[in-house]
Order: C-alpha cells, then sequence, then structure tokens
C-alpha cells in the first residue's frame, strides 16, 4: 500500500496546515481536496501537545481535522475548509462543478459518504482492525514513546471512537445487513469505475473527496479491511490511489450537467438506507427545537431511532450532524431553475428519491463555535 508523506512536504510559514492523521476519516477528505487543489499545505499530527494547545483552545472540542490559514485563522469541518480554500484561491477547475444538478449530486454523496458510509467504515475498523487502530493512535497521540507505550495510549484514546459503534447503530442485529450493504456498495461502485474514473465524470470534484473520507482511511488503509477492498473490488481501490495522488486532470466534467446512470444504484441505496434515519432525526428536532430559542445549540443526538440496512433493523442515536448536511442538499435542490429541477426530480424519481422533493427541515440550522445551532 502506498502512503503518501504529506507530513514530509517541507512546511512553510504561509502554507495552510491541516491538523490532522494519516488514521483519520475526515482528514483523508481534506487532505485528497488539498492535493488536488495543489495550494502548498502541510500537515501536521494531532498529537496530544497539538490537541492542548491549538484544537481546544480555538475549536472548543476534540476534533480533526482543523485548518490554519496562512493568516492564522483556524477552520474546522471539512465542508467548510474545502469551501474556505475555495473562496481564498479562486483557482480552476472549481473543487464543486458547474452543473446545477451535478451540485445537488455532490450534496447527495457527500451526505451518504459522512454520514452514512461512516456506519461500515467504523464497524469495519472496530471489528476487524482494533489493535492496529490502538497502536496507530498511540502513534498518533505519543509518538515518542516506544510502540508497546503507544499500544496503551492508544486503547486509553481509542474507546472514545469505538464508542462511537453503538451510536451509529452498529450492532449484532445490524452488522450483517451492514456487511451486505458495503459489499454491494463496492460492486455498485466498481461498476461506476469501469465507465468513469471519478464520482462525476473524467475528473476529481467534491464527491470524490467525501468518498474517499471513508474509503481511504478505515476501508483501504486498516489492513484487514484493505484486504477486503483489493479482493471485492480492486478498482475502488485503484480509486483510492487516483484520488490521493491528487493528479489534476486536463478533463472535465460533463458539459451538460448530466450524472452518470451508473450512480443510479448508490443513490437508490442511500434513498433506501439513509434517508429513513434522517427522517426520524428530523422530528426529533421538531420536537426539541419547538422548546428551543434561536441560536440555542444543538446537542449532537436528540434520541434514539431504529435504522434498516438490508432488512437488518437496530437502535442507533438520532445524530443531529447528518441534518446540517441535509440542509446543504436542500440548499441545493432549491436553488434549481424549472429545467434544473425537472432533471433532478427524474432523477430523485429514478432512485426512489421523490419524498425528498416536499420535504423541508422544520428548523433551519447553523453553525457557530464550530457546533451545530438553531438559525
Ligand atoms: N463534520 C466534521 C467531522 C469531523 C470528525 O468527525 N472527525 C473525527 C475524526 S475523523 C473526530 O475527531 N471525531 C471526534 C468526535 O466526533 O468526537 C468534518 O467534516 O470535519
Amino acid at each position: 500500500m502506498k502512503e503518501k508523506q504529506t507530513i514530509l512536504r517541507g512546511g512553510n510559514v504561509a502554507d495552510y496546515i491541516l491538523y490532522g492523521a494519516e488514521v483519520s476519516y475526515f482528514t483523508g477528505k481534506a487532505r485528497a481536496y488539498f492535493s488536488w487543489r495543489g495550494v502548498p499545505f502541510h500537515e501536521e499530527g494531532a498529537t496530544q501537545d497539538v490537541y492542548r494547545d491549538i484544537i481546544l483552545p480555538h475549536v472548543g472540542w476534540p476534533v480533526i481535522p482543523v485548518m490554519k490559514t496562512p493568516a492564522g485563522g483556524i477552520v474546522q469541518d471539512t465542508a467548510e475548509i474545502i469551501a474556505h480554500v475555495e473562496a481564498a484561491e479562486q483557482a480552476e477547475p472549481p473543487v464543486m462543478p458547474h452543473g446545477p444538478v451535478q451540485r445537488f449530486v455532490s450534496q447527495l454523496l457527500q451526505l451518504y459518504a459522512d454520514e452514512w458510509l461512516v456506519i461500515p467504515a467504523m464497524h469495519y475498523r472496530w471489528t476487524y482492525n482494533e489493535d492496529f487502530a490502538y497502536q496507530e493512535f498511540g502513534a498518533l497521540s505519543a509518538p515518542d514513546l516506544s510502540k508497546p507505550e503507544q499500544y496503551d495510549v492508544g486503547r486509553k484514546n481509542g474507546q472514545r471512537f469505538k464508542g462511537a459503534l453503538p451510536p451509529l447503530g452498529v450492532s449484532a442485529t445490524t452488522i450483517p445487513g451492514i456487511e451486505k450493504s458495503y459489499e454491494a456498495f463496492l460492486k455498485e461502485f466498481s461498476t461506476h469505475l469501469e465507465v468513469h474514473p471519478y464520482a462525476l465524470g473524467n475528473r476529481a470534484s467534491f464527491a470524490d473527496f467525501a468518498l474517499y473520507g471513508p474509503l481511504y482511511a478505515h476501508l483501504y488503509r486498516d489492513p484487514a479491511s484493505g484486504e477486503i477492498m483489493h479482493r471485492l473490488a480492486p478498482k475502488v481501490a485503484d480509486w483510492v490511489e487516483r484520488v490521493q495522488a491528487g493528479s489534476p486532470s486536463t478533463d472535465d466534467l460533463p458539459t451538460d450537467d448530466s450524472i452518470p446512470v451508473t450512480l443510479t444504484p448508490i443513490l437508490t441505496r442511500q434513498m433506501r438506507e439513509q434517508f429513513p434515519a434522517l427522517l426520524q432525526t428530523a422530528h426529533f428536532l421538531q420536537d426539541w427545537a419547538k422548546e428551543a430559542e434561536p441560536g440555542a445549540f444543538l446537542p449532537r443526538a436528540l434520541g434514539q431511532i431504529e435504522i434498516n440496512i438490508e432488512n437488518s433493523i437496530g437502535p442507533a442515536a438520532a445524530r443531529t450532524f447528518p441534518l446540517w448536511r441535509l440542509q446543504a442538499v436542500l440548499d441545493a435542490y432549491d436553488v434549481l431553475d424549472d429545467d434544473a429541477r425537472a432533471r433532478a426530480d427524474a432523477l430523485l424519481g429514478r432512485v426512489g428519491g421523490a419524498p425528498l422533493k416536499e420535504f423541508k427541515l422544520p428548523f433551519r440550522l447553523t453553525r457557530k463555535q464550530n457546533r451545530l445551532a438553531l438559525a
């Protein structure tokens, strides 16, 4: 497996700095974007000291990745990191496709990649790669300790992440469905990649970086998961390496705003599995927000929902952050003109997503102090 030494890129004070880790899902997403964008950046491992001196004071809670801009500003959340760099650099081609339906589908795929593929990613990591993950967490946190000491540190730090499995909905009853769904997804994405090198066509764009999040650190780089990906879906492993290489392409995306038909099974899977979970969470938001003041911070979860993945059913937390990614999807839908809306609606009809046309979040959300709040 190839691992790009981004940490050794020779940092310069005027570079963007990405505080993160190879082992981290969302650092992968931001790093892949930076590599593709080609702006000078360097990555610094999120050691204990970095959490204490940079992340906690500036972000307010322990999370990676965190970006420091050349001007010294701190940005958290991968979508905001990408948007910030795009606005600052004004480079071509933009990470977001030009076509309005392509933008809508990019947001849908981000919602799926960030907030649903996290379920198989975390399941495979903690069920089949636990010791590897502890060692990696320890090496990140305390680079100067011996390997056995790092393992102990990693075991301690890793509990917070392993503890996310029940809230995500990973349990004995859902694991068979999670594995069936992931294997089917690998097949569907492989079929797509037989025709198109990237998610929306001939060059990498926003959706590729989002999908790279789950598909790199957890599902490619974790050894037992990587073995599965190479065996069942070598084309997906090739895509991971293509996105990792960050090669700018001279080709562009289709100029007619078309969406590859080979994405249909993936979007259908998203509508079938993820949308019911979002609807249940939105109901919780409605009840909670009725009692809350505008500007109130949302809790990270609002209650318990039931998820159904390939007919494996089990409880999960009503996590609120996915509603923020859903709001971005709905915003991309709301700006469509008549022609684009007709094309988006036809697509939604084909993927079992017709209910999304009418769907409205009960309350608008915003982010302040790196947390979700009522607008
Ligand atoms: N929405 C955030 C998610 C970041 C995230 O969940 N990062 C993980 C590591 S990959 C983390 O630090 N999680 C800690 C937590 O959620 O408490 C983003 O896109 O940056």
